[in-house]
């Protein structure tokens, strides 16, 4: 009999020490974070991330885009002020060219007429406006030619603003003057008589 009560006190040891062990265990279930919670932070993370990566490529995408506007503009605006320089450097190389012009004498009003006429300019020396028209007659009762050529006889520029070549009698010449000045001209076929032309556009 003493033998079998050893075994259950034995027994009601090891059983009151197993349900110690499964309190523990209840114990220990507790403190540690539910499965579902860290199922739910994971979830959490991943929406997470999935909502911020759409809106950081966006980001990068408008980053980009503003970027590269930013280099077109710059490259644009470079361009145009290129072109423009270019255009006001034409223009006043155009400017320069049309300071006197030569003109259809059939399609314009001349503002001052000069006949040439006994181997003479009549007038020679004429003040006129810039922009007018100047026209040359050859009034001469022969077949003698004439012209209008810019400079004095000699002038190692002469010619070199305007030059009418041989004008035939009963033709004529016409020139538009654009810009303020004096401009000499004479005759190279008759450049003793006429080497005294002096057109001033005020
Ligand atoms: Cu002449």
């Amino acid at each position: 009999m003493l033998e079998w009560k050893r075994w259950k006190l034995c027994v009601a040891v090891l059983m009151s020490l197993s349900l110690v062990v499964v309190g523990c265990d209840d114990d220990d279930d507790d403190d540690l974070p539910p499965d579902v919670g860290t199922a739910d932070v994971v979830e959490d993370v991943v929406e997470d991330v999935a909502e911020d990566a759409p809106a950081d490529a966006a980001e990068d995408v408008a980053e980009d885009a503003a970027e590269d506007v930013a280099e077109d503009v710059e490259e644009d605006v470079a361009e145009d002020v290129e072109e423009d320089v270019a255009e006001d450097v034409g223009d006043d190389a155009d400017a320069t060219v049309s300071a006197v012009v030569e003109v259809d004498c059939a399609t314009v009003q001349a503002d001052q007429v000069v006949s040439m006429v006994n181997i003479a300019y009549d007038p020679a020396t004429f003040t006129i406006a810039a922009g007018d028209v100047v026209r040359w007659d050859n009034d001469e009762t022969s077949a003698i030619p004439h012209t209008v050529t810019s400079g004095r006889s000699g002038d190692a520029d002469a010619g070199d603003l305007f030059d009418s070549g041989n004008i035939a009698q009963g033709e004529s010449y016409c020139l538009q003057f654009n810009q303020a000045g004096t401009f000499n001209y004479y005759c190279t076929i008759h450049p003793t008589q006429m080497n005294d032309g002096v057109a001033t556009v005020q």
